[in-house]
């Protein structure tokens, strides 16, 4: 099984090398892919290096695999040239998330409707991954029908120029290579991308989208405020979820200890409660501060956190690869 990574040197990159590593993901050879300057560059991988390949190079080699971290606009123009070769691509970025004809997986949710024919499937934005596998199996008993979303995003979801900015500002420095227009230690940013003409942000269509694809339900009237943190590693969110069906709080924290992927974090009197330093190098989604809102009926506010570099992006992504190789074993090259 070969496998290729598309912006291996990345943090995403090096977050699923890592996961790779860990779940001993059954490849035979790896081909990490990163920009020109980086060719021959090497990459250790369970303790074997591997040089940096160039793309033309890694899809001659005909991968089964290629999970793609690398950006929309890379993505955009290199996933078809690897799928035409044969390739199943694997995608991080928001190229192809709201095609019609592409896929949009999380595999606790939808990987059954993967098909052989499925050559580019889009990996959802973090946000969106741990906010819809928290309502996964809620959704089948109670059918949610509006959701309004606060996010608390970590600095890493932007990338290492990001971490760098809030390294410096938190040791007195100002930010030499900033990545957001203002500074972010001890401060907030309700700025994630760029602005749209409806006065929401990309990242907060992103939520109301994706969510909607995802969870196969267009009638589910999403709202969504995200905002960027000062902290290393892990999304919170605050959500508050309005039901068709009403719901008592102990079938509720009963559901959620059974959802796939969910790790139930819930005793205020113990002070216990999801945090983002929780989350750190972990795949589940932390839900707790589970009440409800006492302002309308059926309706619940429930605290989700992940790591948005593993369940939020990579662990994801391999957990779609695993899910390929198991059920859709790719053709041997
Ligand atoms: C962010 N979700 O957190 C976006 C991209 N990773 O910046």
């Amino acid at each position: 099984m070969k496998l290729a990574i598309v912006g291996a040197t990345g943090l995403v990159g090096t977050e699923l090398l890592k996961v790779l590593a860990e779940r001993q993901f059954p490849l035979t050879e790896l081909l990490p892919v990163a920009s020109a300057k980086s060719v021959g560059q090497l990459v250790e991988f369970r303790g074997k290096q591997y040089p940096v390949v160039s793309m033309d190079d890694a899809i001659a080699a005909r991968p089964e695999i290629a999970i793609f971290s690398a950006g929309g606009s890379v993505s955009k123009e290199h996933a078809p040239r690897f799928a035409a070769a044969g390739t199943t691509v694997i995608d991080n970025s928001s190229a192809w998330r709201m095609d019609p004809t592409k896929k949009l997986v999380v595999p606790e949710l939808n990987a059954f409707t993967l098909t052989a024919e499925d050559k580019i499937i889009a990996n959802p934005n973090c946000s969106t991954i741990q906010l819809v596998v928290a309502l996964n199996e809620l959704h089948k008993v109670y059918q949610v029908q509006r959701i309004v979303v606060s996010t608390y995003q970590s600095v890493t979801g932007t990338g290492k120029k990001a971490v760098d900015q809030l390294l410096e500002e938190r040791a007195g420095q100002t930010a030499s290579n900033p990545a957001y227009p203002h500074p972010i230690d001890l401060n907030v940013l309700p700025h994630i991308d760029v602005f749209e003409d409806n006065g929401y942000t990309k990242e907060e269509m992103k939520m109301v989208n994706e969510t909607k694809k995802i969870m196969g339900d267009d009638s589910i009237r999403v709202t969504a405020t995200c905002v960027r943190i000062p902290v290393m590693g892990g999304h919170s969110e605050a959500l508050n979820v309005e039901f068709a069906r009403e719901f008592e709080l102990d079938d509720v924290r009963a559901i959620l200890a059974r959802t796939p992927g969910v790790e139930l974090v819930d005793d205020p009197s113990q002070n216990r409660y999801p945090m983002p330093k929780d989350s750190h190098g972990k795949d589940a989604v932390l839900v707790g501060r589970l009440r409800r809102d006492e302002t309308q009926p059926r309706t619940l506010n429930l605290w989700v956190v992940a790591d948005n570099l593993r369940k939020g992006a990579a662990t994801n992504a391999v957990q779609i690869a695993e899910y390929l190789v198991r059920e859709m074993v790719p053709a041997s090259h």
